[in-house]
């Protein structure tokens, strides 16, 4: 993939994402690219990795006072492994927090609308296809984080 094309914005206070492959998903290639471009886009990366529990994700959000969760998921399982993650969270205290899903969510190709309806159903904020850009992701987050702060003015 060619590097991103953006320059790294100078933010005084990075906001932080929490990344990760859920469940007992192994695909790690993904999410080091990922990584990359948050990281390269000015966010401040808090990278778990593979094979990680919603229980994970929300300690390490809560740790780093986070503002998104950013969950991949490749191996088909994404459905069960996301359900109740958005409870979870408010469960925890981190109601407000922006929830990203992406990658190959279900098995095989169903149409991506209903994918996306599923997971938006599920308190996903964001719902990326197969094969997104992450330079999609970073440009849906900044978008999202400027219109909370605006909101919040
Ligand atoms: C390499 C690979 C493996 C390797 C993984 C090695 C490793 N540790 O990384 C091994 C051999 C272990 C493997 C195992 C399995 N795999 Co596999 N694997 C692949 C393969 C060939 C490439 C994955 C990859 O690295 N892609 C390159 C990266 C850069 O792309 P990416 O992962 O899609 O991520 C990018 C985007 O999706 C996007 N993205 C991802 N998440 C998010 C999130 C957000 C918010 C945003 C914005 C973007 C975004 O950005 C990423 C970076 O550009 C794919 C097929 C393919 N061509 O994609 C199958 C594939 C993912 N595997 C598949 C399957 C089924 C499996 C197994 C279940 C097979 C089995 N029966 O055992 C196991 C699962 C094991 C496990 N527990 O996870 C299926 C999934 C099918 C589905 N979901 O419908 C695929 C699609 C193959 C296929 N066509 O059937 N696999």
């Amino acid at each position: 993939m060619a590097a991103p094309k953006e320059t790294p914005v100078q933010m005084a206070d990075p906001a932080t994402i929490v990344l990760g492959v859920i469940g007992a998903d192994c695909h790690a290639v993904g999410n080091k690219i990922l990584e990359h471009v948050f990281r390269g886009a000015g966010f401040n990366v808090v990278n778990l990795g593979v094979m990680v529990s919603q229980e994970e994700f929300i300690a390490a959000a809560i740790e780093t006072n986070a503002q998104a969760i950013v969950v991949s998921s490749l191996y088909g399982h994404g459905e069960i492994d996301c359900r109740g993650f958005r409870e979870a969270c408010i469960e925890a205290g981190i109601q407000d927090i922006l929830l990203y899903v992406g990658g190959n969510l279900v098995v095989g190709k169903t149409d991506f609308a209903a994918v996306e309806k599923t997971f938006r159903d599920m308190g996903f904020d964001r719902v990326f296809p197969p094969g997104a850009d992450p330079l999609e992701g970073v440009a849906s987050l900044r978008k999202d984080l400027a219109d909370r702060s605006a909101s919040h003015a």
